[in-house]
């Protein structure tokens, strides 16, 4: 049967779950957010890679509810952590959620529901959201807006795989900028990819963004993203995405 129709079905008998990996802050090596993902684990099979059931869940729609069950999930989760040490979470948000009528509303009862305050979540969108949300585009704006001055942080994910990644800067209400591992260079000895991500680096804290390099494997790459004056790092460097049970047990031991 179609991935959709057992994605459907999967969302409904609890097979779902929600992994979280840790995002560090360079200067001093501390957890201070911690990034949702979906996992599909079918029972007595492999898990099935969110590569292949996001973009069926989008171009099926149901990512309009998959992404609400992994919100309320990750908020509920997220807030004792933010109770205990301040860690924020970062979800994942398609084009398809931010078309939908309702999205402001949900993202508010989650947050109402879990007790997780709007300042510790911070929504990630990609650049081509204003296109790919279509005639939905100023409505997509406008959740984006309404929910930032509710407090809500916005991160542009991706930053550096998309095109004109400047206009969606000017245009979009964001906070942070991930820098996508596609630009991590492999050592000291990378000098072009060097000059890039600090040119992005740059940019970004000109424009008073929050820089968090994704894809560090080593230590070499932290310590070169931290002297060019990125913020925060995510990567198996640090930590692979975990359960929830894990990544408790984990930021009690780095905060
Ligand atoms: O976890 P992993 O690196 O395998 O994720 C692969 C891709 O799936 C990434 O681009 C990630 O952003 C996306 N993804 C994971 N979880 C979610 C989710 O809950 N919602 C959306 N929209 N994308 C997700
Ligand atoms: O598109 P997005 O940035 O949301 O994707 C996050 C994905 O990147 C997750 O699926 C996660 O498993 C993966 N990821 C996280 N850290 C690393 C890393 O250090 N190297 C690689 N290759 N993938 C990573
Ligand atoms: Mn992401
Ligand atoms: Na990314």
């Amino acid at each position: 049967i179609r991935i959709v129709e057992r994605l459907r079905h999967a969302l409904n008998a609890g097979e779902l779950t929600v992994h979280f990996q840790p995002i560090v802050e360079l200067d001093t090596g501390t957890t201070v957010a911690v990034e949702a993902l979906a996992r599909w684990l079918p029972p007595g099979e492999p898990p099935i890679g969110p590569d292949r059931f996001i973009p069926a869940a989008e171009d099926s729609g149901l990512i309009i509810a998959l992404g609400e069950w992994v919100l309320r999930r990750a908020c509920a989760d997220a807030a004792p952590w933010h109770r205990a040490n301040g860690v924020t979470l970062t979800v994942n948000v398609s084009p398809r959620q931010l078309a939908d009528d309702e999205f402001t509303t949900k993202v508010r009862a989650a947050l109402t529901d879990s007790g997780l305050p709007p300042t510790a979540l911070t929504l990630e969108i990609t650049e081509g959201i204003l296109v790919s949300a279509g005639h939905h585009s100023a409505q997509a704006l406008a959740h984006l807006q309404t929910l930032r001055a509710d407090g809500i942080r916005i991160a542009v994910d991706d930053f550096g795989t998309g095109y004109s990644s400047l206009a969606y800067l000017r245009v979009l209400p964001i906070d942070t900028l991930k820098i996508d591992r596609s630009l991590m260079p492999a050592d000291e000895h990378d000098i072009r990819q060097l000059a890039l991500v600090r040119a992005v680096i740059d940019l970004a804290r000109s424009l008073d963004l929050t820089t968090v390099a994704e894809g560090i494997e080593t230590a070499v790459q932290g310590e070169l993203l931290h002297r060019i004056g990125c913020d925060r790092g995510q990567g198996y460097h640090y930590a692979r995405p975990m359960p929830a049970a894990e990544l408790a047990a984990f930021t009690a031991s780095t905060v």
